[in-house]
């Protein structure tokens, strides 16, 4: 059986995933469900990326150990692709000893090779993108905009330089190594442009994984990270299954976006090259999710999570939306409206409408039995038609999805469901069922039947995108089994005689647009407000920083997934993914969150909290969002916008003119789009997570410090 082993990119653990993560991840998922629908041996791999600079100062302000910080995060991840039902076979987090052991193995193998020597740099470095960049330190970051540092060390440096003329020859051997097309020339004229030596240590960093024999140094993250990638599936174990699995798995596809091929057309195939390892089948590059017109991400604070709209709508929708709406490798815009605007369309209105008529006739003419057409039926050009359109659908995404043309794959389907809702409101079968004659009941059983067997194939053809969805209308249709059938042995008329079909429930219940987004918008509000006031109410600490965002002040998500439930109950009740292991899960942490106590610090990390007193002048509620205040506060020698997750604990009337605590010196950072220049501390109720505001008396001075 053919092997087909997929990677994500792993993911940077100073944040909490957000759509963009999901957005590779689903992506991932589907293309390995399609291949095991062609009877493939198909996994993939997800994983964080846990060391490096980025990380350990995350943890820093957050007054907890970068081990403690990644601890956290990584569950995050892997929660969420948990409760999106993202069945990766393989999770690796880079701060496993597993993992260090590995690049301590490659990097051997590349120093064996003389691929490997010492020198010092000095330059700009970015400390974001963890890179070294052309140019003056300060100067902001080509790739990110930020302003960079100046970094001096001393370092192990790759000789990545040798690999101009291996690397093109490799692309020009596999001109499919980098797809799509656009991104391999944006490759192929970098490499062609030549290539420096590459540092692989650095000695400023402490959190990282250190050189073997030389431990003031550690590995340059990049290097570590994408060695995770041989170490999630056994490289560097000595125990026989370990060795075997990586010898059956490797060399991998590498899904990523695109603002990540060139670590991965150039700098890893490199690496690879100089330790004398296979090189990877290839990499596949997608395009950004766009937010408001800009790149989903944590640092522009414009992020989307994943989380609501699988409350709201169930994960299918979120994959459907994801894959149908975005031309694969471009960048593509999400927005709640047209997220709900095509569930209503295509998954409530088309597909779900279609199944249900189906049935109900099925059930109402034919006692619940799928007809059969009589021996010998002369087809009519209708029948013909849908039968030439449900092979078409089925060859057609077969090809796409090979290509990755997801949209264009899940159009033809649609052609076939368009096409089904046409074939039934031509030929009218509840008029033939009032009709008692022979031929009539004969051509009813005939159009039920193609009806029917067109939405076998649709399970079928769908079943990578929609798992859930596919396998309910699987299960209603009373088939043996789920929907994830072989594609390729997918052929016309295979429904058994008498197939008796099971109980009824619509697919895809329609919503009511404005609903539905305002409790997307209120999930969206109260998850973003527990992380923030989480971390405002304990002042950042360890046990904040180790229960997911959800938990300190916030409902806990099973008590927000029941607002969800109770307030759209349909949608929330056909949301096909495992939500009762998921709140038990998250309720699980939030009670660790609530007893855990913060890990010790020096009087030094203390001091770099800068905590002030301030009074608030103006306080207003963000329209739409329910717990967020907006306020402005005179710290002495400014005055600063805050905003604040404590709207349903006090009113605006409550703030004015009262001292609070705020730390000032934390980087801006954006809620609901709105600037917040600092944080207000407050505590929390350990049960109710209802925060108390930090105060002092009122003579306090504004700007008065807290030591
Ligand atoms: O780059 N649109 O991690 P990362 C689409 N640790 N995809 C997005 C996205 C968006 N707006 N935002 C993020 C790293 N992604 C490194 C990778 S691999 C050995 C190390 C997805 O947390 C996309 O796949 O910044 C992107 O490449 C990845 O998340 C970046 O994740």
């Amino acid at each position: 059986m053919s092997r087909f082993f997929l990677t994500t990119p792993l993911y940077y653990v100073n944040a909490r995933p957000h759509l963009g993560h999901a957005y590779s991840t689903i992506v991932a998922d589907t293309v390995v469900r399609f291949r095991q629908q062609l009877g493939e041996n198909a996994s993939f791999l997800t994983g964080t990326d846990e060391h490096g600079q980025k990380i350990q100062r995350a943890a820093e302000a957050a007054g907890i150990t970068p081990q403690q910080f990644a601890d956290a995060n990584a569950a995050r991840f892997r929660e969420e692709w948990d409760r999106l039902g993202l069945r990766y076979s393989y999770f690796i987090r880079t701060s496993e000893a597993r993992h260090a052991a590995a690049v301590a193995a490659v990097f051997r193998r590349m120093q064996a090779n003389g691929h490997i020597y010492k020198g010092e740099y000095s330059g700009a470095y970015c400390v974001h993108d963890e890179l070294y960049v052309e140019g003056q330190p300060g100067d902001v970051c080509p790739t990110c905009g930020r302003p960079t540092e100046k970094l001096t060390e001393e370092n192990y440096y790759f000789r990545l330089s040798a690999f101009q003329q291996p690397l093109l020859k490799l692309y020009e051997e596999q001109p499919e190594f980098i797809r799509p097309e656009s991104r391999r020339n944006e490759v192929l004229a970098f490499v062609q442009a030549g290539l420096r030596d590459l540092s692989i240590s650095r000695t400023s960093i402490r959190w990282g994984i250190p050189v073997p024999g030389d431990e003031k140094h550690v590995f340059y993250v990049w290097l570590d990270a994408l060695c995770g990638y041989l170490t999630g599936i056994g490289y560097g174990s000595e125990l026989p299954a370990d060795r075997q699995r990586f010898q059956d798995l490797w060399p991998a596809w590498h899904l990523v976006g695109k603002e990540i091929v060139r670590f991965h057309a150039v700098y890893w195939p490199a690496f690879l090259m100089a330790a004398g390892l296979p090189l990877p089948r290839g990499i596949i590059a997608h395009g950004w999710l766009l937010f408001e017109e800009e790149k989903m991400s944590k640092s522009r604070g414009n992020v989307v999570r994943a989380e609501p709209i699988r409350r709201v709508l169930g994960s299918d929708a979120l994959r459907y939306f994801l894959l149908r709406e975005i031309s694969f490798g471009q960048d593509g815009s999400f927005s709640y409206d047209s997220l709900v605007s095509r569930y209503n369309s295509d998954l409530a209105n088309d597909w779900g409408n279609l199944a249900s008529r189906t049935l109900n006739m099925i059930h109402r003419y034919f006692g619940g039995k799928i007809p059969y057409p009589a021996a010998g039926v002369a087809w009519l050009h209708g029948d013909l038609e849908i039968m030439r359109l449900a092979e078409q659908a089925r060859d057609e995404l077969r090809q796409a999805f090979d290509q990755h043309h997801f949209a264009r794959g899940l159009e033809s389907v649609w052609q076939l469901i368009a096409g089904l809702n046409r074939y039934l409101v031509d030929q009218e079968p509840w008029a033939l069922a009032e009709k008692n004659d022979s031929g009539s009941r004969s051509r009813l059983a005939t159009v039920l039947h193609i009806a029917a067997e067109g939405l076998r194939f649709i399970a079928v053809l769908l079943a990578s995108v929609l798992p859930g969805s596919a396998n309910r209308l699987w299960t209603q249709l009373g088939l043996e089994g789920d929907a994830a059938q072989r594609i390729d042995g997918l052929t016309w008329g295979k429904i058994p005689v008498d197939q008796a079909i099971a109980p009824i429930e619509p697919l895809f219940p329609r919503l009511e647009k404005a609903v539905a987004i305002e409790q997307l918008r209120r999930l969206e509000t109260e998850s973003e407000a527990a992380a923030s006031s989480g971390q405002a109410a304990a002042g950042q600490s360890a046990a904040a920083a180790s229960a997911p965002p959800a938990d300190a002040t916030a409902p806990t998500p099973a008590a927000v997934m029941d607002k969800a439930a109770t307030a759209v109950p349909p949608a929330a009740a056909s949301a096909p993914t495992a939500n009762a292991p998921a709140a038990a899960a998250a309720g699980t942490q939030a009670a660790a969150g609530a007893s855990g106590s913060a890990a010790r610090i020096a009087i030094d990390d203390f001091a770099k909290v800068d905590m002030r007193v301030g009074e608030v002048k103006t306080a207003e509620r963000i329209p739409g969002a329910t717990k967020l205040l907006k306020l402005t506060v005179d710290i002495g020698t400014e005055t600063r916008q805050i905003v604040a997750g404590i709207a349903e604990a006090y009113t605006p009337f409550d703030l004015v003119g009262k001292k609070v605590v705020i730390v000032a010196n934390l980087e801006p950072r954006k809620l609901r789009g709105v600037e917040s220049n600092g944080m207000i501390v407050a505590a929390s109720d350990p049960a109710t997570g209802k925060p108390t505001l930090v105060s002092v008396p009122a003579e306090t001075p504004n700007g008065a410090r807290l030591r």
